[in-house]
């Protein structure tokens, strides 16, 4: 099976580099897409680099040029739900963009006409997420991630999206890239590490914590290919 593993920065696919060891670089619509042989699996490993446009980019060629069958996302969000703090791992049940507002027209919140607001990860990923997770011996938290084209560090706006969305974490890529497979039909998860908690502090939390967290998520999802 033909496996892509997705970040957004150079910190989020670093570690998933290093434990693969050797792969061959592809430049294609000018990003750089690492491929290799991993047990029985090829792997196609890729930086979108940040925000949704550029992850959509990314998840599409990983698709449409590539052949992934699966689209596994690793990185890290600002939490919102209190129960997740620096550090803790947590697997999307949806996704939605915060920042998709026609509401002007009367439509909800984060709703296109023909889109939907919510897009569902693929339930035998999350699932296999949770197997990983017991046997490490590491608590995984599930919820809705919200993506916007936005670096929230006001407690406000954060309320606000928790709030709106029922959204337990926020960043800047999953919900877009969710789009793009679930029009494509394959496969996809989005897991996440706190990295900060989106309040007054994030910046200099992001700036702290991001290698840390990055890795643990990193780690997490190396093993879980290793168990597909
Ligand atoms: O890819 C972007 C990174 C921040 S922007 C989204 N990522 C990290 C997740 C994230 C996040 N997103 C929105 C973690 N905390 C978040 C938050 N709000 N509070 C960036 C980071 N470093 C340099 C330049 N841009």
């Amino acid at each position: 099976m033909t496996i892509a593993i997705m970040g957004a920065m150079p910190e989020e696919i670093e570690p998933i580099l290093k434990r693969v060891g050797s792969y061959e670089t592809v430049v294609y619509a000018q990003n750089r897409y690492f491929t290799c042989k991993f047990g029985t699996h090829q792997l196609v490993i890729a930086y979108s680099k940040i925000g949704k446009v550029f992850s959509t980019l990314t998840a599409a060629t990983l698709i449409e040029k590539f052949g992934a069958e699966v689209l596994l996302f690793s990185g890290v969000a600002g939490g919102i739900n209190p129960e997740l703090g620096i550090g803790d791992l947590i697997v999307a049940t949806q996704l939605c963009q915060h920042d998709l507002d026609i509401t002007a027209f009367g439509h909800p919140y984060g709703y296109v006409p023909e889109g939907a607001v919510f897009i569902e990860s693929d339930r035998r990923l999350r699932e296999c997420a949770f197997d990983v997770a017991l046997e490490m011996g590491m608590t995984l938290k599930e919820g809705i991630i919200a993506t916007g084209d936005q670096f929230v560090a006001s407690p406000e706006k954060k309320a606000w999206i928790g709030k709106t969305f029922h959204a337990d974490a926020l960043e800047m890529e999953g919900a877009s890239v969710a789009v793009v497979c679930d029009a494509l039909e394959v496969p996809f998860l989005v897991l996440r590490a706190i990295s900060d908690t989106a309040d007054m502090d994030a910046g200099f939390d992001f700036e702290s914590f991001l290698e840390n967290s990055a890795k643990r998520s990193a780690d997490f999802i190396m093993n879980m290919v290793e168990t597909l």
